[in-house]
């Protein structure tokens, strides 16, 4: 019987990630000014790996970042160079700090090879290079590699998951209020002024009664991008939940804070919101509350209960209005 075209793609999956889970297919920059050392290692290692060799360590560190290595072999007896230097180089830049390191010394070099795993390097091989050695600590060295990029990638979508808010991509209620209660106490302490802005979008059941949720939800995401783009970048806005937001404005006293959220609501306001080709643009209109730290025993909490009851006389009064 044939497999079909997605069964070959399947297996094909399967066979690379065992390569890669056997530390093969990795792209290792080798650090190494001569010839003969040079083709040894390289030699060693070409039939699994892709080698890429450099004589200059500080070309090798310009080319390390943007070029996707895996591991990088530096040799520690360079002629026209110290390969120590570029160790400690590559441990003290954020760019080049993950990378994995593995020295090659001479025998009785302990002295500089200690100073190489003080530094952070990960591995290290005695010459005359064994072949076969070489080939199994490089894969180990390939296969760990992996595993942390696939851990540190996973810890970051989780913290991702935790602040931000999946429709909108802004930061969510939680994070905003770990944020505010920063700026806060930095504020409070130094007397600097610092302002919240409540906005809530106008008659949003409307649109979803009217239009259908998933219309609801694309207002959401850009009234999210019409915020985003009208604020300075110490600025931050979230998404409390439903159709209701908050920007949170470092320095700002409630003066300034009204102008801006004068602009917020013009810019709701002025240009309607597309909403796909079948329903085309909706005019939306939001009200916001402003409130600023303004009391010796002002916390977070009533500076937005404050900012919320704004917005109630907002609504009250008509709404797409601001009122602080
Ligand atoms: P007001 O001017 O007084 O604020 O009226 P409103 O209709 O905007 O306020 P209300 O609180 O009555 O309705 C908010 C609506 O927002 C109700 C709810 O179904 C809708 N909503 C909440 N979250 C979402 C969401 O994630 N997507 C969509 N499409 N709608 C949502
Ligand atoms: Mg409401
Ligand atoms: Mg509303
Ligand atoms: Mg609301």
């Amino acid at each position: 019987m044939r497999a079909s075209t997605e069964e070959q793609m399947g297996f094909a999956a399967v066979m690379g990630a065992r390569l890669e889970e056997a530390g093969r297919g990795g792209r290792v920059m080798l650090v190494e000014d001569r010839e003969r050392a040079a083709e040894r290692i390289m030699k060693a290692l070409e039939e699994e790996q892709y080698v890429e060799r450099e004589a200059d360590p500080a070309r090798a560190l310009l080319e390390v970042p943007d070029g996707n290595f895996d591991l990088m072999i530096v040799s520690l007896n360079l002629e026209n160079a110290d390969g120590l230097r570029l160790c400690s180089q590559m441990r003290s830049l954020d760019r080049t700090r993950h990378l994995p390191i593995m020295i090659v010394v001479e025998p009785g070099e302990e002295a500089r090879l200690l100073r190489g795993l003080d530094m952070g390097v990960n591995d290290y091989i005695v010459r005359p290079v064994d072949p076969n050695e070489l080939l199994s600590r490089v894969r180990t060295q390939i296969k760990r590699k992996r595993y942390t990029d696939h851990l540190r990638t996973r810890l970051e979508e989780t913290v991702e998951m935790a602040i931000l808010d999946p429709l909108t991509a802004l930061h969510n209620r939680r994070y905003m209020a770990s944020h505010l209660k920063t700026l806060f106490e930095e504020s409070a302490q130094r007397g600097k002024p610092l302002s919240v802005l409540v906005l809530d979008i106008d008659h949003f059941k409307v649109i979803n009664d009217s239009h259908g949720h998933d219309a609801g939800d694309s207002v959401l995401r850009e009234f999210a991008a019409r915020l985003r783009r009208n604020i300075r970048g110490i600025d931050l806005a979230c998404r409390l939940g439903g159709e209701e937001f908050v920007v949170v404005m470092p320095d700002t006293d409630l003066a300034k804070a009204y102008v801006v959220g004068e602009r917020l609501r013009q810019c709701i306001a002025t240009a309607p919101f597309f909403a796909g080709e079948r329903i085309g643009g909706l005019d939306v209109t939001a009200s916001v509350g402003v409130a600023a730290l303004e009391f010796p025993d002002d916390t977070p909490d009533l500076i937005l209960k404050r900012a919320d009851q704004a917005l109630y006389c907002a609504k009250r009064d008509g709404r797409n209005r601001v009122v602080a």
